[in-house]
């Protein structure tokens, strides 16, 4: 059994984690940096240890440090959160290797949905649909044309080591192909040490939809559900939505089961995000994300399944508490990312928190670690909570979500919180009528009032 798990992460996630496991009866050991002191999540965790200077190279991605805070503890697990080390294969293995339990999926699969190109040739291999593009990795010009032709224009390149947005090169004609196939690959050579590219079939206006799998060490596979994460700002989450306001309960139906069939051969364990972009009625496989999602709540909101709980339950060998049959999907949730930034140009905004009021009542859920006077230390990413609101259906939601950030107060920082208020009140947003470039589309057009 599991009996304390050590939270190899920081901020609101942190404190996430810590929440499931008091509820588990768990005890918890956080880590922190120096600049982190005085942070929520290490005033709550059972134990805290120092593991280094503010700059994360030097404490949540220095592994030794994480290693010895959690045999000086004895704790018997890890936790990795998102970010930083959740999809490190070498950490999963290292943990391991300690004889501490890695609450997540093995290092093998975060090894295999790293490298895009062996994600795309497994997925296609089970009968996921896929983008039309390359049969794996392309190395010439020539290679690249004859794909291009194939598949028809515009294409894009993008990098077998990227993800997130990083590293990809639209070509919108035959012409464009030699040149953003050479910058591709000297773009990725140089942000990943690995400039293996692979081409698809650029989608002009899809909406990125995403399905929640959580698997078990006995064969059970489930799907929650997906996530609408259309709304981004430079590959940044901003919005998260579930449902989608695009899907009916069929297409959800038939794309989940054909996810929990490929993650079921693929031998997966604990949670796990398949992302999709979808047009036209069409799901294609874009990438898998081997860790928990920053915006897992959406999820548990629609679904009552403690992500968290489970993949401590799963890590310890249990088997799933639920069935797919068992799993209801209830009302609708949103979530809007709290970032501490200048409403106008996005710049990282931090400082001290003068003022900090939440909102509450029925339906609202609030995930952050800030306080009155909590001062944001400027090394990390700008995440500083999430707002989580449920409601019977998407319209209710809606209203709940406006009369929320209406309650919510921080002051002393900019925050995203006045782009929040402003997209509830948009009509397109309320018909649920956009797709991913939208809020691109909608920043350039309107000029941000804070
Ligand atoms: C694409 C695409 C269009 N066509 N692939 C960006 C992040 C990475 N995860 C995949 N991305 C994209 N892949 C094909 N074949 C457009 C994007 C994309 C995008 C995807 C999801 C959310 C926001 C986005 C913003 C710009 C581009």
């Amino acid at each position: 059994m599991i009996q304390k798990v050590l939270i190899a992460n920081r901020g609101e996630i942190a404190l996430r984690i810590h929440r499931a496991c008091k509820e588990m009866g768990i005890a918890t050991v956080a880590v922190h940096s120096e600049a982190d002191r005085d942070a929520m999540y290490v005033r709550l965790a059972d134990e805290s240890v120092c593991i280094g200077p503010a700059a994360s190279s030097q404490s949540y991605l220095n592994i030794p440090a994480i290693i010895a805070a959690a045999e000086i503890t004895n704790a018997d697990a890890i936790h990795p959160g998102y970010g930083f080390l959740s999809e490190n294969a070498k950490f999963a293995e290292i943990v391991e290797a300690h004889d501490i339990r890695f609450i997540g999926p093995t290092a093998e699969h975060i090894r295999l949905m790293g490298d895009k190109i062996a994600a795309k040739d497994a997925m296609i291999r089970t009968g996921v649909p896929c983008v039309p593009g390359s049969d794996g990795g392309v190395d010439t010009v020539e290679d690249a044309l004859k794909t291009g032709d194939e598949i028809g224009y515009p294409v894009l390149v993008k990098a077998a080591s990227g993800g997130g947005g990083r590293g990809m090169k639209v070509a919108r004609t035959r012409d464009d192909l030699a040149e953003a196939f050479r910058t591709a690959r000297t773009e990725a050579k140089a942000a990943f040490g690995d400039d293996s590219v692979y081409l698809e079939k650029y989608l002009e206006k899809p909406r990125h939809i995403e399905i929640q799998v959580i698997a078990d060490s006995h064969g059970n596979v489930v799907h929650l559900g997906e996530r609408d994460c259309s709304l981004q700002r430079r590959h940044q989450k901003v919005f998260e939505e579930a449902p989608s306001p695009a899907l009916t309960p069929e297409e959800r139906a038939d794309i989940g089961k054909k996810v929990c069939a490929a993650i079921k051969k693929l031998g997966y364990l604990g949670v796990g995000t398949i992302e999709f972009l979808w047009e036209n009625g069409e799901f294609y496989f874009i990438e898998m994300n081997t860790r928990l999602q920053v915006e897992h709540p959406v999820t548990e909101m629609i679904t009552r399944v403690d992500l968290v709980q489970e993949q401590i339950r799963i890590a310890d060998g249990q088997k799933l508490s639920f069935k797919q049959k068992d799993v209801i999907f209830f009302g609708h949730s949103i979530e809007c990312r709290i970032n501490a930034e200048h409403p106008q140009t996005f710049a990282p905004n931090p400082g001290t928190i003068q003022e900090f009021h939440a909102p509450g009542g029925l339906g609202v859920r609030l995930d952050s670690g800030i306080y009155t006077g909590y001062k944001i230390p400027p090394y990390y990413d700008s995440l500083i909570g999430k707002l989580i609101v449920h409601g019977m259906d998407r319209k209710e939601c809606l209203m709940r979500l406006k009369r929320a950030l209406d309650e919510m107060v921080v002051s002393g920082i900019h925050t995203t919180l006045p782009l929040h208020r402003r997209l509830v009140l948009n009509d397109d947003i309320t018909k649920g009528d956009y797709d991913i470039h939208w809020l691109e589309k909608f920043l350039a057009e309107n000029i941000q009032e804070s």
